[in-house]
This record gives C-alpha cells, sequence and structure tokens, in this order.
C-alpha cells in the first residue's frame, strides 16, 4: 500500500498550529454557524479546531494527534493526505474548474464517473444501473430521489402513488425532503416535518425493539413485514417507494438480521414499489463491497451515494438510476425539471474518478471484506467482556458497541446520565475520535486502517472504556 505523505506543506501546518486556539474559538462563535450545534453551549466551551491530518489521524490547534476512528464523517474512506487526489484537483481545476451540463453540454470528467460507477454496481437479478445522476450531497440525492420517483409514477399513469415509506432513526439527511424522509424525532419536531405523504415504521433493532427472547431471525422477519403492514394499511396503490439505508449509521450503526433484506425484497416485488438503497454511509468499500447492496443481495431501483465517492475530499453526490426508472424517465418522460448548477461539476468528478482508481489499486473493499473487516470483528468480539459493554457488533468497517449498567439483565443507564458523552469525552481525552449516539459507541473507520492500527484503535478503545467506568463508579453509580 502507498504510505500517505501530507498534502499541506509543513510550513503551513506549522503556521496552523501556531494559531492561537482562543483567539479562533471567539471568530469562530462570533460568526461561524455550525451544523447541529447548540451555540450557546459551544461558545462557553469553545470548538476543538483541526488543523491539518494524515493518514488516520488528525491534529487539533494544541498539537494534539488523534486517531479518527469516524473518517472525518463517515466519509475519509482513503485516509486523509492522499496527493493523488489533491494532484487531480489541480489538474482539473487548472482545466476546466467548472462547467455547467444543462442545455445540451457536458464535461469529460463527469461523463467518465458516470461510465465508471456504473461499471462498478453490480447486476442483481434484472436490476442494472447504467446511469447516473449527479449533486453535491446525500440530501440532495434523496430530494432527486422524492422528484425521480414520483415523475415515474406519473409517467406510468398512476399519479396517485406518493407514499414514500421510509423508517424511524433513519437518516436521510438535512433538506425538507432528506429530513422528512429520515425518521429522526429532533429533526421532526423543528420546521413541521415530514413533508406530507412520506410516513415511517419501525427499524430492525434487534437489541432495542425485539421482544424478550426474540431469535435475531424472527425478529428479522417481523421488522420486515411493518412494511407489508403499512402497505396494506395505505393501500398499495398509493405507495411508491421504500426507502432505507442497508446498515443505518447516524442511527448508531444498527446491523439489521440477516432475515431482513430478502423479506423487503420480497414485499416489495409483490407490491410492485420502488426500493431505494441510500448508501451514503454504505457504498464505496464501508461493507467490503463497491455497493452495499451486493452485500445483503437485494436489489434496488435506485441507490443514493456520496461521502465515500470522493472519500470526502471534495463534495459530490449522486443517484444510481436503475434500468426500471431510467427506461420510463428516458423512453416516455421528455425533459425531466430537475438539476442543480453542480450536478457533474468537473472538479469533484476528477477527484472521484483519481479516488475510485486509488481504491481499486489499493483493493480496499476487498481488503475490508477479506482482512482487515474480519480482524476488526475478532476485536471487537473481545470488547464484549468489558463489564460496561451490553453488545458489539460490526459489518465491514462500522462498528458499534452499547454500554450497559447490568450486562446480565441488559438494564441500560438513565439516559439523563449521558455516558455515551461521558466516553466520548474520555475519547478525545485520550486521543480517539468516536460518536456516541444515546449509550452506543460507534465508529467507521478509513478504510486503509491496517491490522496494527485496529490494535491501536482497540487499545484506546478500552482505555476510554476503562475511563468511563472508573468515572462512573467513582460517582457512586455502578457496583
Ligand atoms: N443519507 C445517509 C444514509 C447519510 O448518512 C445523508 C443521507 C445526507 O448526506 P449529506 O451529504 O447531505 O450530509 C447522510 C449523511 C452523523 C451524521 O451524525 C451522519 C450524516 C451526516 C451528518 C452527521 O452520524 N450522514
Amino acid at each position: 500500500m502507498n504510505t500517505s505523505t501530507l498534502i499541506a506543506p509543513p510550513a503551513l501546518v506549522r503556521r496552523a498550529e501556531q494559531q492561537d486556539t482562543k483567539a479562533i474559538q471567539a471568530l469562530d462563535s462570533a460568526h461561524y454557524m455550525h451544523p447541529f450545534t447548540d451555540h450557546a453551549g459551544l461558545a462557553e466551551r469553545g470548538a476543538r479546531v483541526i488543523t491539518h491530518a494524515d493518514n488516520i489521524y488528525v491534529w487539533d490547534s494544541e498539537g494534539q494527534k488523534i486517531l479518527d476512528a469516524m473518517s472525518g464523517l463517515w466519509c475519509v474512506n482513503a485516509g486523509y493526505g492522499r496527493k493523488e487526489l489533491a494532484d487531480a484537483a489541480y489538474q482539473q481545476l487548472m482545466t476546466l474548474p467548472f462547467y455547467n451540463s444543462f442545455f445540451n453540454t457536458t464535461n469529460v470528467p463527469a461523463v467518465r464517473l458516470a461510465s465508471k460507477l456504473a461499471a462498478l454496481a453490480p447486476q442483481v437479478g434484472d436490476r442494472k444501473f447504467e446511469h447516473v445522476f449527479f449533486s453535491s450531497s446525500g440530501s440532495e440525492s434523496n430530494d432527486t430521489n422524492v422528484r425521480m420517483v414520483r415523475r415515474y409514477w406519473d409517467l406510468l399513469g398512476q399519479p396517485q402513488r406518493k407514499v414514500i415509506i421510509s423508517r424511524h432513526n433513519a437518516y436521510h439527511g438535512s433538506t425538507m425532503a432528506g429530513a422528512s424522509l429520515g425518521g429522526m424525532s429532533g429533526m421532526h419536531a423543528q420546521g413541521d416535518l415530514p413533508i406530507p405523504n412520506i410516513t415511517h415504521i419501525g427499524q430492525p433493532h434487534h437489541w432495542e425493539n425485539a421482544k424478550p427472547g426474540e431469535s435475531k431471525a424472527d425478529f428479522g422477519l417481523r421488522a420486515a413485514r411493518w412494511l407489508e403492514e403499512k402497505i396494506l394499511d395505505i393501500g398499495a396503490h398509493k405507495v411508491a417507494a421504500f426507502i432505507a439505508e442497508p446498515v443505518q449509521g447516524a442511527g448508531g450503526v444498527i446491523i439489521p438480521p440477516a432475515s431482513y433484506w430478502p423479506e423487503i425484497q420480497r414485499i416489495v416485488d409483490q407490491y410492485g414499489i420502488l426500493l431505494i438503497s441510500d448508501e451514503v454511509i454504505c457504498a464505496f468499500g464501508r461493507l467490503g463491497h463497491w455497493f452495499a447492496y451486493e452485500k445483503f443481495g437485494y436489489q434496488p431501483d435506485l441507490i443514493t451515494f456520496a461521502k465515500g465517492v470522493t472519500s470526502g475530499y471534495i463534495p459530490l453526490g449522486g443517484v444510481m438510476v436503475g434500468n426500471r426508472v431510467a427506461e420510463v424517465l428516458i423512453e416516455k418522460g421528455g425533459e425531466f425539471n430537475h438539476g442543480y448548477t453542480y450536478s457533474g461539476h468537473p472538479v469533484a468528478c476528477a477527484v472521484a474518478l483519481a479516488n475510485l482508481e486509488l481504491m481499486e489499486r489499493e483493493r480496499l473493499p476487498g481488503r475490508v471484506k477479506d482482512d482487515t473487516g474480519p480482524y476488526l470483528a475478532e476485536r471487537f468480539e473481545e470488547l464484549k467482556h468489558h463489564p460496561l459493554v451490553g453488545d458489539a457488533e460490526t459489518c465491514g468497517f462500522v462498528a458499534g458497541l452499547v454500554l450497559v449498567k447490568n450486562k446480565a439483565t441488559r438494564e441500560m443507564f438513565d439516559p439523563d446520565l449521558a455516558v455515551g458523552m461521558v466516553c466520548r469525552r474520555h475519547c478525545f481525552g485520550n486521543g480517539l475520535i468516536m460518536r456516541a449516539v444515546g449509550d452506543r459507541m460507534i465508529i467507521a473507520p478509513p478504510l486503509v486502517m491496517t491490522r496494527a492500527q485496529i490494535d491501536e484503535m482497540v487499545a484506546l478503545i478500552r482505555r476510554c472504556l476503562d475511563a468511563t467506568l472508573d468515572e462512573l463508579r467513582g460517582q457512586g453509580l455502578l457496583a
């Protein structure tokens, strides 16, 4: 494997480090509104200033080196500091920094990337992916999905098929349609969401939603059949599509039982509704395949992607449009009145091409599937023995741990104690970035992570779990 090199010249890095953290924090709270942030709280604490990165590590303005087990935000699949991605951007910026794809025009990187993605998406059953629609994010791509799905049914003379079914605790983005498709109650509570004709069923979360003693297989079937119940409740003739993440990411790395996806496939086929696989997190090697539907063996009609397509180096997203939808849109549709200024942005597409070539050359999806993914699973299995850990699961290069008060009874902590946040604080203190979703601690490491680095990460996780345990014991919250 290539060893990566820092993109930023050392002089630039040093300059960033020498900047006064307090001054940056003051400017930050004076002017910069962050996503999903309580600004009053942030102003009190001051933001952590990340200055540079290399391979699987980031550094902050105080000089602390931190192992980034979240790949930025589930996206830096190729790791930080990959010079060839910077070179690809520079070359394209100097050649053609921008041109649009409206009005009968196109550009070479967008064409090459669309054909590359079509070649990487495997055919399952009779579903082929020969067309791609580009956007700049996962949220925009899901807005595209909503418009495409409705257009499809209109063109087929079934305009009453409007309802899109999603799941509670799903994450599909933060635009009006994205947040509505998502099942985050906190998001729905702000701004009158969801928009009409979007509805939600339960998530396939065995730990939280299974009945006592219910097997994973039985629960998986029962959870899938919530979709059938919802379709029958609404009337199949009114349902347009079902959207789901292969493995829920932001919801806390929720890995469905093996029985779930085959039953979902039976149901969408039986009622003729479209299946949207939101692979913004799960594609591009994250689960050990280029696309995640391949891992689970189902047949989507539309696939949302973003993040890992450029390893997060530059914004790019899109929708892989399966032949079922593409043929109708192309043959019957005429003009589809939808698109973005940056659809097929040449620089973003050039970086994506360089990223996919790099991932192919270094066999990153294959490594996760056959080597480092199974090794991560093995190491996570050991964490189950920790007194705080009720469950530990991995799927490719995503993983989650449940922190519990009592392992035997699976009793959880009082949510007001925010034990996940306590653990997260210890992670930062010990040079590790891990996400807390309630009391689930989750990771999605860069796919370049080696076995030795997995060992280093697991040792850090163990240290943070121990520190959390000590703090809880110190407060008399645990025996
Ligand atoms: N779909 C899925 C499955 C996602 O994970 C989006 C759509 C939206 O993508 P954009 O590019 O519009 O952000 C996402 C994004 C978290 C977190 O806290 C996760 C995401 C974004 C922000 C925070 O885990 N996923």
